[in-house]
């Protein structure tokens, strides 16, 4: 029989991207039951054509499932993922809660599709947003060059920090639109936006260098991650990697300045044909006429999209460029949905 699939946190964000992808990507599992928190719990959704209603997280959701997806805060990851891995369902996680977790690969389809098979603990990851932003690029000049050292700018969207990221931004946004007096004082911006939501600092007009959590040594929690999630997807424990984190006035779709230095000395026009070449990656690079990506370009899109690529006039080892990936699909539930399918192959004989 084909896989039964339990997609955890149907209701959210990353979930109603979750059950577009169900109903528009290859169908390979038998039943879907879809599970929830008590507050959300009873809605009727559809997924794949048919209206499904929504159960209430509890163990027995996991009973007779082979696979099951979570879109869900990283403290009910950590809580619900060993209750279903241990009733047999194989857990793809979409959040931080395993990611480190040695353990646990973290898997991204087009550069470590074969870690699926290895799961001692019944459980899977995939990386955060903004690494998923630029590691199926940089996984391909990888394969090509040899990846030694990464010096990365995010520019983040607002919905990278959920429904209030995303929310707060068009609230702000409403609060300066068409005021020629803003923008010309240290502060003016800060009085007139009203509530920060989950942002330190305004966000319409203006750009933030933070995201995540304070860590070591003036370090945010994401920039940190990067570094964590880029050397474990690669295999490259040792990889070099200095992050700088910026939130950006977009409602969705991260963007990342890239400065990747390589073993091999690295051709432009080769690099680009090995971009283009990838799956996954689509190449948007004419500088003549002015065409590269852009997150209002990319925003609903599943590849990554690449352009500027330079060859750095300093470093013949070394390429910049400039990628753009919408956080909520390839970000979030399009990795956790390609695991799955990878998850559900495994298991059909
Ligand atoms: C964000 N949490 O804040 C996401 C990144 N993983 O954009």
């Amino acid at each position: 029989r084909a896989p039964a699939l339990a997609v955890v946190g149907a209701t959210g964000a990353v979930g109603a991207v979750m059950l577009d992808l169900l109903s528009t990507r290859r169908d390979v599992y038998g039943e879907i039951r879809l599970a929830a928190s008590p507050r959300s719990a009873g809605r009727t959704l559809r997924v794949r054509g048919a209206g499904t209603e929504v159960a209430a997280l509890a163990p027995e959701v996991f009973d007779g499932a082979d696979v099951a997806v979570f879109a869900v805060p990283a403290r009910v990851a950590a809580a619900w993922a060993p209750v279903a891995a241990a009733r047999g369902a194989v857990v793809v996680d979409g959040s931080a809660a395993f990611r480190a977790d040695p353990g646990v690969p973290l898997i991204v389809p087009e550069v470590n599709p074969d870690l699926v098979r290895d799961r001692p603990r019944g459980v899977l990851a995939g990386p955060g947003c903004t690494t998923l932003s630029m590691i199926v690029a940089l996984g391909a000049l990888h394969a090509r060059y040899g990846l030694r050292e990464l010096v990365v700018a995010s520019y983040q969207a607002a919905s990278g920090a959920g429904r209030e990221g995303a929310e707060t931004l068009y609230a702000q946004l409403e609060k300066v639109a068409g005021d020629r007096a803003l923008g010309h004082r240290a502060g003016d911006v800060r009085g007139a936006v009203g509530d920060l939501g989950p942002f330190p600092a305004p966000l319409a007009l203006n750009v933030v260098p933070w995201t995540g959590d304070p860590a070591d040594g003036g370090w945010c929690s994401e920039e940190l991650s990067i570094r964590d999630e880029c050397r474990k997807v690669l295999g490259l424990p040792e990889l070099k990697v200095a992050a700088t984190c910026v939130r950006v006035p977009v409602v969705t779709a991260h963007s990342v300045a890239v400065h990747a230095v390589f073993a091999e000395r690295v051709d432009q026009r080769e690099a680009r044909d090995v971009l283009a070449r990838s799956p996954g990656v689509v190449l948007c690079d004419n500088p003549e006429m002015l065409e590269f990506p852009t997150p209002s370009d990319a925003v609903g899109t599943d590849p990554t999209w690449a352009g500027r690529v330079r060859r750095s006039l300093d470093d013949p080892r070394a390429l910049d460029l400039f990628l753009c990936g919408d956080n909520l699909r390839k970000g979030a539930a399009l990795n956790t949905a390609q695991i799955a399918e990878l998850v559900a192959a495994d298991l059909t004989p």
